[in-house]
């Protein structure tokens, strides 16, 4: 099976530009080394494949009061969403975060039903979704040619009740309900997405959810918004769909903005194991073992900066930009103004080894509910 990366699809992208010059940042994937080992306690795991499984695994903080997170994602035929969407929910289990709801970014009527499915898997069946309308019938990114999808092995043979994303709210009326309930500046939203819906939430209006506009909600509510983004050259998730929804956002956040950088999840390969666990009934395991086979890796890209929303730094992060802001060229291109007297954006670094890192979120994963 070929895997096509998202700096592959990049250099497809700088093809269809007419060859227009293109940097491409994130360096080639590489093997994960797996002889290092955190402890890690079980949940509940219900075979001895599985017990043996998910014996070890990271100790993590001890749960405090779980941060509020919103997930927006551009979940289609993309392995790391369904595997940070695992991952977010299992740190919910944990007591570290309450997702209050997983947003899309794209437009099949097959994903928030499949989101559901995760998320009933792990049981939080109650966490609401939303995408674009109108919804299309697509499994597949056009640019993203796999042979398979698992999208409507989700929705057909996992429990679910959302059925089709026609039947859910607009992205915006879901932001701008989830934020007038929230405490304020006490929402985590990871943008592991595109940036079509917090454009459309940052140019809303008042209505009869807020009196106020979308950039005062984002402003009074939003804590930080967490992006698995560069801050430096292009980036997939600001150029796949229009820039110009990326560009708005990132240099009008009116709050704090942290980069993950496609580089950390290029890095942090995963995923073999999930394939020994039962594809009929995890979710996450049968759509990553469904595009990537058994016993393949995959770089981590969504669930690094899932991980860092949930936990900050904890130990696997730097700061390397904590003061300055990001800037674009009109084609999505990223610079970093260290000048700039702003002190709400930065981005992070990764200072444990990646496989350390990898071995870590794929303990998570073989967590079960
Ligand atoms: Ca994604």
């Amino acid at each position: 099976m070929v895997r096509i990366s998202q700096s592959t699809f990049l250099q497809g992208l700088t093809c269809l530009a007419a060859c227009a010059s293109l940097v491409i940042a994130a360096p080639l994937p590489k093997h994960v080394s797996r002889d290092e080992s955190v402890p890690e306690e079980s949940l509940a795991p219900n075979s001895p494949e599985e017990e043996s499984l998910a014996q070890s695994g990271p100790p993590g903080p001890p749960p405090k009061r779980p941060k509020l997170m919103i997930i927006d994602t551009d979940m289609l035929n993309f392995v790391d969403d369904p595997l940070a969407i695992g991952l977010a929910n299992i740190l919910q289990t944990r007591g570290e975060v309450e997702i209050l709801g997983v947003i899309s970014s794209v437009f099949s009527r097959y994903v928030p039903p499949a989101i559901d499915a995760i998320n009933t898997y792990y049981k939080h069946p109650y966490i609401p979704t939303a995408i674009q309308k109108p919804v299309n019938n697509d499994l597949r990114d056009p640019m993203y040619p796999q042979v398979n999808e698992y999208l409507t092995g989700l929705v057909n043979n996992f429990p679910q009740d959302v059925k089709d994303g026609s039947l859910t709210d607009q992205p915006v009326t879901l932001y701008r309900q989830l934020l007038a309930k929230a405490p304020p500046n006490s929402v985590t939203i990871a943008n592991i997405g595109y940036s079509d819906n917090l454009y459309k939430l940052l140019m809303s209006k008042p209505d009869s959810i807020s009196p106020l506009t979308g950039h005062e909600l984002v402003k009074q509510k939003v804590a930080e918004l967490v992006v698995q983004a560069n801050p430096e050259g292009q980036s997939f998730n600001f150029v796949a769909h229009d820039p110009k929804f990326a560009i708005y956002v990132m240099t009008h956040w009116p709050t704090l903005a942290t980069y993950v950088p496609e580089a950390i999840g290029s890095e942090v390969l995963l995923g073999a194991r999930l394939s020994k666990l039962d594809l009929k009934k995890n979710p996450v395991a049968y759509a990553f073992t469904t595009i990537e086979g058994v016993g393949a890796n995959t770089p981590a890209w969504d669930s690094t900066a899932v991980y860092f929303a949930v936990r900050g730094l904890d130990d696997v992060y730097t700061y390397e930009r904590n003061r300055g802001e990001i800037t674009f060229t009109p084609d999505g291109t990223a610079s970093w103004n260290y000048n700039s007297p702003s002190k709400l954006q930065r981005s992070v670094g990764l200072k444990i080894q990646a496989g350390t890192f990898a071995k870590r979120i794929e303990d998570l994963l073989l967590l079960k509910p």
